[in-house]
């Protein structure tokens, strides 16, 4: 089984166009403005993301790496021989990989991104270090109902649903809880499923985490006003929108802010979006789960917490769910 093959046969539920433009004009329209985040990752949104993931400040992919590093035993014990893991979100590749040398004969992976080229290029990538794995992506956005491709050979298998990063902290909890039970809907009865949520703590280590000294995390809030510029011909003056970060201790949150720096008019199509000088685009909500915050959230969505795992300096956590 190649990757040519099944690339060919990725599964396309990108959203399109036309959904992008009602996502805009209506977070554009509303008070206080908003725009989804799921949208900064096109393919330079996507670069950008990889990056700040190496920089100092952003403490969460380092931390998660040496975690599942330390745990991929564990949780290769936990799914079994044969398992088909289930990725929502392919990022660089690199949890993925821990866990995949970790398993034991996987029986099929299957990646889930919204964005095509990233998806594909690293469906590729993997495809090179484990040339015996077959490999199913799904191009789509894992929030809607989708179905799981096939599983080549025979015999009942264990499913493992993989969502590291925290990016489940994009949601609210209320989206994470709808998101969390379609994911148990789809893996089925008996199944795992592993997610990476960051933890809350001080903002003097949030807020620089979401505000880099080299200034890539306001590169990937910015790209998503020129990706509206490109895909939808809207008139965003980029020079005139700086970055903020924030952290909500009320809602246990870090924000992303696009701040309109004077007054102004921005064009798309028939409309034009009056801007006061200071007035915010919220782009992205981080939320912070504590260990029985989520499993709470876990419970809610009818799940069984199994296991919890965090670092020594409790930066951040691993939890494992029976479905
Ligand atoms: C996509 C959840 C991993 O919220 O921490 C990083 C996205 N935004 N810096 C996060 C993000 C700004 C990130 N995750």
């Amino acid at each position: 089984m190649n990757v040519a093959r099944s690339l060919r046969e990725l599964q396309d539920l990108s959203p399109g166009l036309d959904e992008f433009r009602e996502s805009v004009v209506g977070g554009l329209s509303a008070s206080p403005k908003t725009l989804p985040c799921k949208f900064l990752y096109d393919a330079e949104g996507s670069r950008l993301f990889d990056r700040i993931c190496d920089l100092p400040e952003y403490y969460p992919t380092r931390t998660e790496v040496a975690l599942l590093r330390s745990r991929a035993g564990d949780i290769a014990a936990l799914a079994g021989p044969g398992a088909v893991l289930v990725e929502f979100g392919s990022g660089a590749g690199v949890k993925i990989r821990l866990l995949l040398e970790a398993l034991r004969e996987p029986a099929l992976y299957v990646p889930v991104d919204i964005s095509r080229d990233h998806l594909s290029a690293a469906a590729d990538s993997l495809a090179e270090d484990f040339p015996d794995l077959p490999i199913a992506p799904v191009c789509a956005d894992y929030t809607a109902p989708f179905s799981l491709p096939p599983v080549p050979g025979v015999g009942p298998r264990r499913r493992v649903g993989f969502f590291p990063g925290s990016t489940i902290g994009n949601f609210t909890p209320g989206e994470a809880t709808a998101f969390l039970r379609g994911a148990a809907r789809l893996l089925g009865p008996g199944s795992l499923m592993i997610v990476g949520a960051d933890l809350p703590k001080d903002p003097s280590i949030l807020v620089p985490a979401y505000d880099d000294a080299a200034g890539v995390t306001a590169a990937f809030n910015l790209n998503l006003l020129r990706r509206i510029n490109r895909e939808l011909g809207a008139g965003f003056d980029l020079a005139a929108f700086r970055h903020e970060a924030r952290w909500n201790p009320a809602e246990s949150r870090m924000e992303m802010h696009l701040v309109s720096l004077r007054a102004q008019e921005v064009p798309l199509g028939p409309h034009r979006f009056a801007f006061a000088e200071g007035e915010t685009i919220h782009t992205e909500n981080s939320y912070k789960y504590g260990r029985d915050a989520f499993a709470g959230l876990a419970r809610a969505a009818g799940y069984c917490p199994a296991e919890v795992w965090t670092d020594p300096a409790a930066l951040f956590s691993i939890h494992v769910l029976d479905v």
